[in-house]
């Protein structure tokens, strides 16, 4: 063009603008077609989930609001629509899930940091857990707030992903320290124990079922407290002997109700309060086997057996909560009040324990919120995503399933409750 426009007279003849690819709205659909073929998936890896389009996504950051969502989730009262993701500086993967990651991010303007879970709509439908993610936004929706639940600031999302701005917990899993340790001590057991089965408690009264208590997802906070994070498994509406019979769950602590898919109700929760406490007194989970097909069979079968290295109130407990019959099970006529004044517990004062009055037996000594010690340099060396501070673009081109399934996450409704359910 320049030299054209430099030397007119020459009256030179040059080869038009050429477009590469062509805007034909049938071509393009062919090509999306081709993309979604599972042998040009499978040869461009765009089923691993680290080569994804989604991770290497480069497009603008402006594009954060450009795409008109056509996946939208009612987010309800934790949703911040003015808040998007070129609003934070994601920093380091603290966490991986089954539908996204966990990552640490600083709020660009604001400076404060936070946990932000970052979940895919498209994962989501992909392996038909509609139910599982709606399950999380309801919970997440209810007005929870208790000391020992991670805290949902608030959420947002684009096209493509939810985000859940969560506090950030840096005191480690407690399971990373009990590998460290072997095993705790009694006193140590029995407070950890409390707390997790207050929180459990909590969520019980709420009608929630937590059904998700594994290693992961026990933290320590800076100073020691316990932190139960990740509802994306809670079942809920559960009153009345609705129960339910979905599979999922780390094999060790599963319940033999859910082993064996039938329903399980509030008390499997205290099956797998059952399953730690164990852990953290012998140093395994109990019923423990390497091989997997075993252990399934001991959950189901093996009688639990308790070496008496550990106290008579202990051992009752553990007794009491890993009874294979939930019918049997402590807790299944009284829930939480029955643990609550089970005589392992009697030293504990359950209101101060509730109000952080009852110190940590064991201080994680995080020097600052940004310390990172504690969390498992395998998530911490990765890389963040470029596509977490921005939005879809590439995404557009093969997410033909998304579009098939347009609109699938309007069905979620909800009436939001007060307006500072999350303050
Ligand atoms: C908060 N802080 C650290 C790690 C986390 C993992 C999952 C959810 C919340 C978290």
């Amino acid at each position: 063009m320049q030299v054209k426009r430099l030397y007119p007279e020459a009256n030179l003849r040059l080869p038009g603008k050429k477009i590469f690819g062509n805007l034909d709205p049938e071509f393009i659909q062919q090509r999306r077609e081709g993309l979604d073929d599972p042998e040009v998936k499978s040869f461009l890896s765009l089923d691993n989930p680290r080569n994804a389009p989604d991770d290497t996504d480069l497009s603008p950051e402006t594009s954060d609001t450009m795409s008109k969502d056509s996946n939208p989730i009612n987010l309800g009262p934790s949703e911040k629509k003015s808040v998007k993701p070129s609003d934070f500086e994601f920093l380091k993967v603290i966490g991986k899930g089954s539908f996204g990651k966990v990552l640490l991010a600083r709020h660009k303007n604001e400076g404060g940091v936070y946990a932000v879970k970052v979940l895919q709509k498209q994962a989501i439908m992909k392996r038909n857990e509609v139910k599982h993610i709606m399950a999380e936004r309801n919970v997440l929706l209810k007005n929870i707030k208790h000391p020992f639940l991670v805290g949902l600031h608030y959420s947002f999302q684009t096209p493509d992903k939810l985000y859940f701005v969560l506090d950030y917990v840096n005191g480690g899993e407690l399971f990373f320290h009990l590998q460290r340790e072997r095993y705790f001590s009694e006193k140590r057991a029995r407070f950890y124990a409390a707390e997790m089965a207050s929180a459990i408690g909590y969520l019980h009264s709420l009608n929630i079922i937590y059904r998700d208590l594994k290693p992961e997802n026990i933290l320590l906070d800076s100073t020691g407290h316990i932190v139960l994070t990740d509802f994306g498994l809670c079942k809920e509406g559960i009153e009345g002997m609705g129960t339910t019979t979905t599979f999922c769950g780390t094999p060790e602590y599963l319940a033999p109700e859910v082993l064996r898919k039938q329903p399980y109700d509030k008390t499997v929760d205290w099956w797998c309060l059952g399953a730690v406490l164990y852990e953290m007194m012998y140093g395994l989970p109990p019923f423990y086997s390497r091989d997997t097909a075993e252990m399934y069979d001991n959950i189901l079968y093996k009688p639990l057996r308790l070496r008496t290295n550990v106290s008579a109130a202990a051992r009752s407990l553990l007794e009491g909560l890993l009874q294979k019959e939930k019918e049997q099970r402590l807790g299944s006529k009284r829930d939480f009040q029955e643990i609550k004044t089970h005589s392992f517990f009697a030293d504990i004062n359950w209101t101060d324990l509730d109000a952080k009055k009852i110190d940590p037996p064991y201080n994680p000594n995080v020097s600052g919120q940004l310390d990172l010690k504690h969390f498992d340099p395998e998530f911490v060396r990765e890389p963040v995503p470029a596509s977490v501070g921005k939005s879809p673009g590439l995404n557009k081109l093969v997410s033909a399933s998304v579009m098939e399934a347009d609109g699938m996450f309007q069905g979620f409704s909800y009436v939001p409750p007060a307006e500072d359910a999350f303050s």
